[in-house]
C-alpha cells in the first residue's frame, strides 16, 4: 500500500481544467457495446480500474475490446456471440460491475462465477439477486447470494414489475438489463428518481425502452446494434475541485465538458444552497447528454439541511461536502443517505472518523451527519481504507492545514480518477 505526504504551500487553485469521463456512462457504454451487433466507438471513456473492470470481464466472454488511452473500440456480434468465461470473473472493487453484470448474466445460458477485492465482497448483491431471482435466474453465493463470490446459471427469464426498496441505480440498471434479455415487457418503478444513464443509453443502442414518469419499462429481446459514444466529464470527480476552489482564499476554478445530467447536478444544487459563487455556462448537449463547463470562486459558504430526494443526485458527493460543511457558518444536517453506508466503505463511518481526526466536529447519525461550521482543520495520519472518494477528499482537506496530511493507501484514487493529482498541481501551479 503506498501512501503520500500532502503539505502544499500554495493553495490557492486557478485556471481551467477537464476532468476525465464520466464512470458510470463509461462502463454502460463497454457493457452495451458488448451487448449490441457491430462497432461501437467510445470516446474520452474514462481508464480508471472500475472501467477496466468491465471491459476485463468482457473480454473474457470472447467480445474484441481494444483501448487506446482514452478511445475505446468494442466490436460484437452481440448477445449471441457471447461465450462462457473460462475462468471466475473478477469484478475488483466495482459495485457497478457487479450489479449490472448480474443483471445481463442472469439472461445468458452459461455459468459464470463473480468475486471481488475486500471492500467488493462486503457489499450487499441481495439488492440485485432477489429480483432477479424473481425473474427465474439460479444464484448462489455467500450468506445465500447476498455476498461476493456468487455463481451465477443465467438462463430463459420472465419479466417482471418491479419496485426497489433501496434507491439505487444499480439495482434498477440490473433489473432493467435482465428485461432486456427476457420476453415481454418488465418495468421497474422507483421512489426516488435515480441517475438514467442506462435509459439514456440503451435508447441510443435501439432499445424499446420508455419512461413514463417514475417507471421505466422495457421491452425485452429487442437486439441493440453499436454506436459512438462520447462521454462526457464526470460530475463526482469535478465536484472535489468544485468545493476545493470554494473554500481557499483566491480561488477560482473552470471546469469545461462536465455532464450536466439532471440526475446527477445535486452538487451544483448544493453549492447554490450554500451560497458558494457558481456559474454554469456554454451549455450543449454530448450523445445524448447534456454537458456545461462550471465556474466556481472562494467564497463564504453557509451551512444547510441536505436531505429528501437530492440525496440520489448527490450520494458520491456527500464525503466533500461533508468537507465544504466545515467551512461553512453554522450547522449543516445530512439526513436520507443511510445508502451511504453500502458504498466501498461506510462512508458515514469513514467521513466522520477522518473529518474529525483533522479537528473537525461531526457526528455520524443513522442515516446521515451533524457537521458543525467555521472549524480550522489540522494535519494528521489519515487512511482513505482504500475508498477512492475518502482519498480525494482528505487531498483537498489538505488544503486548508497549516500541518502536513499523510494519507495512506492513496493509489485507491485510480479507481474514478487516475489523473487527480496532476490536475490538483495544474490548478495549484497557475
Ligand atoms: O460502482 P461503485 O463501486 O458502486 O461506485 C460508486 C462511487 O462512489 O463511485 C458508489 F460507491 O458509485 C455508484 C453510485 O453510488 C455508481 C452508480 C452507477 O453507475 O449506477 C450508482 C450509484 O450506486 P447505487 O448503489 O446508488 O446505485
Amino acid at each position: 500500500m503506498s501512501q503520500k505526504v500532502l503539505a502544499f504551500e500554495q493553495k490557492t487553485l486557478t485556471g481551467h481544467i477537464t476532468v476525465p469521463g464520466d464512470k458510470s456512462i463509461s462502463h454502460r457504454a463497454v457493457m452495451f457495446g458488448s451487448l449490441a451487433e457491430g462497432k461501437t466507438k467510445i470516446t474520452n471513456f474514462l481508464a480508471g480500474e472500475d472501467c477496466l473492470s468491465t471491459i476485463a470481464a468482457f473480454q473474457a466472454m470472447g467480445v474484441s475490446i481494444k483501448r487506446e488511452d482514452n478511445t475505446v473500440l468494442v466490436e460484437s456480434e452481440g448477445v449471441n456471440g457471447l461465450k462462457e468465461p473460462d475462468q471466475p470473473i473478477n469484478l475488483g472493487n466495482s459495485g457497478t460491475t457487479a450489479r449490472l453484470l448480474m443483471g445481463i448474466l442472469a439472461g445468458l445460458p452459461f455459468h459464470f462465477t463473480l468475486y471481488g477485492d475486500d471492500s467488493l465482497s462486503k457489499r450487499p448483491m441481495d439488492r440485485i439477486a432477489h429480483p432477479l431471482r424473481e425473474m427465474g435466474a439460479k444464484i448462489d453465493g455467500r450468506e445465500h447470494g447476498r455476498l461476493l463470490p456468487i455463481a451465477i446459471r443465467g438462463g430463459q427469464l420472465l419479466p417482471i414489475d418491479f419496485k426497489p426498496n433501496v434507491k439505487s441505480a444499480q439495482v434498477k440498471s440490473g433489473v432493467l438489463l435482465a428485461g432486456l434479455l427476457t420476453d415481454g415487457v418488465t418495468t421497474v418503478e422507483e421512489v426516488t428518481k435515480t441517475r438514467d444513464h442506462t435509459e439514456n443509453m440503451l435508447k441510443a443502442f435501439g432499445a424499446n425502452i420508455n419512461v413514463e414518469g417514475a417507471k421505466v419499462k422495457i421491452t425485452g429481446n429487442k437486439n441493440l446494434t453499436g454506436c459512438d459514444i462520447e462521454v462526457p466529464g464526470d460530475i463526482s470527480s469535478a465536484a472535489f475541485f468544485l468545493v476545493a476552489a470554494a473554500i481557499t482564499e483566491g480561488s477560482h476554478v473552470t471546469i469545461e465538458n462536465v455532464g450536466l445530467n439532471p440526475t446527477r447536478t445535486g452538487i451544483i444544487d448544493v453549492l447554490n444552497m450554500m451560497d458558494v459563487s457558481i456559474d454554469v455556462m456554454k451549455k450543449r448537449t454530448i450523445g445524448g447528454e447534456p454537458i456545461g463547463d462550471i465556474t466556481v470562486r472562494a467564497s463564504k459558504p453557509k451551512a444547510t439541511v441536505i436531505e429528501g430526494d437530492i440525496i440520489p443526485r448527490i450520494i458520491d458527493e456527500i464525503p466533500i461536502i461533508a468537507l465544504l460543511a466545515t467551512q461553512a457558518t453554522g450547522q449543516t444536517l445530512i439526513k436520507d443517505a443511510e445508502e451511504l453506508r453500502f458504498k466501498e466503505t461506510d462512508r458515514i463511518e469513514s467521513v466522520v472518523h477522518t473529518l474529525s481526526k483533522l479537528g473537525a466536529t461531526i457526528t455520524g447519525t443513522k442515516d446521515g451527519m451533524i457537521i458543525e461550521g467555521n472549524t480550522k482543520l489540522h494535519g494528521g495520519v489519515t487512511n482513505s481504507f482504500g475508498d477512492h472518494r475518502i482519498g480525494m477528499m482528505i487531498a483537498v482537506a489538505s488544503l486548508l492545514t497549516d500541518e502536513k496530511v499523510e494519507l495512506h493507501d492513496d493509489e485507491c484514487i485510480a479507481i474514478s480518477y487516475p489523473t487527480f493529482f496532476e490536475d490538483l498541481h495544474s490548478l495549484l501551479s497557475n
